[in-house]
């Protein structure tokens, strides 16, 4: 069977030859106008990204490489003895445009496996930084400790040529996906449970399996199926999402994929975008200590209100491109559907009245253009079900995750020889000027 590099290069000539061919016969053709609003308004809805491996639609939400969460769900294989998507399956999928075989997802498992170990000195300097130091500020400073060893680093400097960039970036991008959840698992450790040992790599173990039981759940089958639905479900959304794009954007110097991905990742670490999910859980467990666990749906919009009242967004709520509940949001409020334990949880089942309650408030207080829930309503209740309750850990998962999509592009932007990105900058003067002509 085809490894995933084998499999990648034989795709790459095609994709080379594809974007060759778009750009000199249909380079100016016009794909979209850009107004005023649009630039003063965070470039919401300009088209100007290429990104292959997912896209998301208002409506309908993300399809990766064309394929709905469902039937993604449907078409990869499981862990073996699971039911749910892994994180390899989605890595492939995301790389290749393919569905692997179980043989194949098996054999990426190995591979991770292998690369998990991390050098001495970045143990070292996580173990050295304060407990008190934000999880995710940790995370990142690992992830870019790793350019350390980085192999299209030192290729860039020994001078290759630029056909052979995207074999470096893929030797790089294997070892971030490999070792970020390695870095997760100690600084949980180190924080958490600092007296205890941390489990050593099990080479028979999905990515997503170690990291359980490095994090020290892994007796609990349901949670580690929980959590591979989670990292597959959060691997991309399509390219201008705020740490999709900085890695992309940072990649795009040629800085090496573990420094492109420790930018990402700062840039998911912000409560509008992946913090989000610490802050609905710090939101639903002070809603919950408010309204007890006889709560009504009254209860819930009150408490709404009174937080829209003093200025503050609904965490978990709205969205920069979504205007219609999040399909991620419902593949995780499915799987507690189908594990009576989480419905009886009172957090998973506050999150679920929250999410039946909050549209019409959110339409009523009438600014957000989506009064939907966003992934990040959902992602956290079943963790803090499970015992994992230290919800500032919560974006880690989340950047274990979005490496797989971010990797994917840091791989085909270098395959593809896209350029260094350069957008143009106005000032309001001449913005004035410009719309006044
Ligand atoms: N609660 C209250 N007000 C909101 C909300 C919300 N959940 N969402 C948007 N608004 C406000 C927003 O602050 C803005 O107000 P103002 O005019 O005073 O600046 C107004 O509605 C219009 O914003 P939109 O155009 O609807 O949203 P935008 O595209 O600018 O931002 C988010 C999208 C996701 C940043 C925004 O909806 C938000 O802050 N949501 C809460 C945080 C969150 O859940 N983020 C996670 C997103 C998903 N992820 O994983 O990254
Ligand atoms: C994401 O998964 O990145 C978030 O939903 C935010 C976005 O798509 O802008």
């Amino acid at each position: 069977t085809k490894s995933l590099k084998e499999t990648i290069q034989e795709i790459v000539p095609a994709k080379q030859e594809q974007l060759k061919k778009l750009k000199a016969e249909h380079g100016q053709t016009v794909v979209g106008q850009v107004t005023v609003e649009n630039i003063i308004g965070g470039m919401r809805g300009i088209k100007a990204m290429l990104w292959d491996s997912s896209v998301l639609d208002p409506m309908e939400g993300i399809r990766f490489h064309g394929m709905s969460i469902p039937e993604a769900q449907k078409a990869l294989p499981p862990a073996p003895g699971g039911k749910e998507m892994t994180a390899e399956g989605m890595f492939w999928l995301l790389l290749t445009g393919q569905v692997p075989t179980a043989e194949q997802t098996q054999q990426l498992s190995l591979e991770l496996a292998e690369r998990a170990e991390l050098p001495k000195f970045v143990e070292e300097l996580i173990d050295s930084l304060p407990n008190t130091l934000h999880p995710m500020t940790q995370l990142g400073m690992g992830v870019a400790a790793l350019n350390h060893d980085s192999a299209f680093q030192s290729a860039y400097e020994r001078g290759i040529k630029k056909t052979e960039y995207w074999t470096y970036a893929y030797e790089d991008c294997m070892n971030l996906v490999a070792k970020l959840p390695t870095i997760a698992a100690r600084i949980y450790r180190n924080i958490y449970q600092p007296k205890k040992s941390i489990a050593a790599i099990d080479k028979s173990k999905d990515l997503v399996g170690n990291y359980v039981n490095q994090l020290g759940f892994g007796h609990n089958e349901n949670f580690t199926e929980y959590l591979r639905l989670y990292i597959a479900l959060h691997a991309d959304h399509e390219g201008g999402n705020a740490s999709a794009h900085t890695a992309h954007l940072v990649g795009s110097t040629l800085a090496d994929p573990f420094i492109s991905y420790a930018a990402g990742l700062y840039s998911l670490a912000g409560p509008l975008h992946g913090l989000a999910n610490q802050e609905v859980l710090r939101w639903q467990i002070s809603m919950l200590s408010e309204v007890g666990n006889n709560f009504s749906k009254d209860d819930i919009k009150k408490y709404l209100w009174a937080t829209l009242n003093k200025g503050q967004v609904v965490p978990g709520y709205g969205h920069g491109v979504l205007r219609n509940p999040d399909p991620r949001f419902v593949a995780l409020q499915a799987f507690c559907k189908g594990h009576e334990d989480l419905m009886a949880s009172p957090m998973v089942k506050l999150v679920a009245e929250t999410a039946e309650v909050a549209p019409d408030v959110l339409k009523e207080h009438g600014k957000t253009k989506n009064p939907f829930p966003n992934v990040d309503a959902a992602s956290g209740c079943v963790l803090y079900h499970y015992g994992l309750t230290q919800f500032k850990y919560y974006t880690v998962i989340f950047g274990i995750s979005r490496a797989l999509g971010a990797a994917t592009q840091l791989v085909w932007a270098r395959a593809l020889g896209l350029p260094i990105e350069r957008p143009k900058s106005f000032s309001i003067d001449a913005l004035e000027k410009l719309a006044k002509n």
